[in-house]
């Protein structure tokens, strides 16, 4: 499998590809489903979610499918209910609450373990089926501020006023999300990804007091390869191999080879073309891959990714664009 085999840091003639958020809005044949189904009951169907899932390999014959789910979904599991609106939207819950909350039930979400059972049936061997959770950090962003926000102040807001009853709820998310990633690996995961979408609310220190050993309960002993992504994170970048990951996650602030230097090249890395670049022309998107490949310098451990998900008004010509210039096939 392309994506193990970079992950292991193996040398190949190229490095895998697949990219965040490659099922979703700028897919016709997404919107279509979503034309007859609400987010959540595809989600929630493993039929749907797995053939969605399937759709960006059908398309782009990437390396790797991601699972069609959220990173919210598992906390249903926990008795909280949330809408998607489209993105997460929920009751504010205190610190206190989310410490409170009882371990995970990974029974009440096991139509994502059967969904992956589906993906991996359908998949050739050498395609990759992608886990994944979100990290206790993001998850508490979300929890606590009953939705999205462009400042998540009440995480920062317990981190530096709630210290205690921040770790123990952050602990509690980690060992759940440990869980919840476990079974995922038994219905057929080859490789897990936690997102720590808002890590890099954080400063340094609170990100190595609070997020860096939640993150590791979540992780620690998994029987897969995991990969670690906290975007908006420039000044995380030395500290964070810390988190025990196999492979990690940058997005495009830095050069990729800066970044890879930060994190360490006994690491893989994942990314990191702007998906910004997605929204102009193939021309333009094959300069830019050919930037992103030049700075990873077939070093082996290189995963081609974005430095974040793709937009849903990214035309499809540039992702074929992107997609065959990593596979080095000419226009
Ligand atoms: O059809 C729709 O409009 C629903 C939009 C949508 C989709 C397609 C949401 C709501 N979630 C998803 C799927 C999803 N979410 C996937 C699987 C598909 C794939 O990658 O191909 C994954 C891995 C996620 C993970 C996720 N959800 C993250 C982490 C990654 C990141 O972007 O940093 C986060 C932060 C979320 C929260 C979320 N869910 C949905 C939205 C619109 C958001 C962002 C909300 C916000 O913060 O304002």
């Amino acid at each position: 499998m392309r994506l193990l085999s970079a992950i292991a840091r193996e040398p190949l003639d190229r490095p895998p590809v697949w990219f965040m958020r490659q099922a979703g809005r700028y897919l016709p044949e997404y919107r279509e489903v979503r034309s007859r189904h609400s987010f959540q009951d595809a989600v929630r169907d493993p039929a749907i979610a797995s053939a969605i899932t399937l759709q960006p390999w059908r398309r782009f014959d990437v390396d790797a499918a991601i699972i069609f789910s959220d990173i919210m979904t598992p906390l249903e599991g926990l008795g909280i209910d949330v809408a998607f609106t489209p993105g997460p939207t929920l009751d504010p819950m205190t610190i206190g609450e989310v410490a409170a909350l009882d371990s995970l039930d990974s029974g009440a979400v096991d139509f994502v373990g059967e969904a992956i059972g589906l993906v991996r049936n359908h998949l050739p061997d050498d395609r990759a089926v992608i886990g994944f959770a979100g990290a206790p950090v993001t998850l508490a962003a979300y929890l606590l501020e009953g939705g999205g926000s462009k400042t998540f102040l009440q995480l920062r807001r317990a981190v530096i006023g709630d210290p205690e009853a921040t770790s123990d709820a952050l602990m509690s998310l980690g060992r759940s999300m440990h869980t919840y990633l476990g079974s995922q690996i038994a219905a057929g995961a080859d490789v897990v990804m936690l997102f720590d979408s808002w890590a890099g609310m954080l400063s340094r220190d609170e990100w190595e007091r609070f997020a860096l050993p939640a993150a590791r309960a979540a992780l620690d002993g998994l029987d897969a390869p995991t990969i670690y992504f906290a975007p908006h994170g420039p000044h995380l970048l030395d500290s964070v191999a810390a988190v025990g990951a196999d492979a990690y996650g940058v997005d495009w602030r830095l050069p990729l080879d800066e970044a890879w230097r930060r994190i360490g090249h006994d690491h893989a890395i994942q990314g990191n073309l702007d998906p910004a670049v997605l929204l102009t022309d193939p021309a333009t998107v094959r300069s830019a891959t050919e930037r992103v490949l030049n700075e990873a310098a077939g070093r082996p451990g290189h995963i081609f990714n974005l430095g974040h998900g793709i937009d849903r008004a990214t035309p499809i010509d540039n992702v074929a664009a992107m997609v065959a210039t990593v596979k080095g096939e000419r226009p």
